[in-house]
């Protein structure tokens, strides 16, 4: 085979069709819990979900930001996903958890 007729194959481009679905991220994104109420004081960030917080965050954590490419993030009282829970869905930012789950988180699931 000639080297002409070789550069003379026509050259296909592999471009993908559009996609027209809709963006599905499936990976779960992270959650930020802040020491602090309004995202002061230490933060630690969580991504997917956790049994326990460690003891560095345990029954602390004042305020929360959940990045937009979370779906739901469930705080709980306990560690294990156990006791009292509230639940976040993303691109928020909760400046403060209230009375109510203020410095007992300990554990947390991502969606
Ligand atoms: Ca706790």
């Amino acid at each position: 085979m000639s080297l002409a007729l070789v550069l003379s194959i026509p050259f296909f481009a592999f471009a993908a069709p559009a996609n027209l679905s809709p963006n599905v991220d499936t990976k779960s994104g992270c959650v930020t819990l802040y020491e602090h109420a309004n995202f002061q004081g230490r933060a630690k960030r969580f991504c997917g979900d956790t049994s326990y917080v460690g003891n560095d965050f345990n029954d602390i954590a004042s305020s929360v930001k959940v990045d937009c490419s979370v779906n739901s993030v469930t705080l709980f009282e306990h560690a294990n996903y156990q006791g009292r829970y509230v639940t976040y869905h993303g691109c928020q930012k909760i400046g403060y958890v209230g009375n109510s789950f203020n410095d007992i988180i300990s554990s947390l699931a991502v969606d």
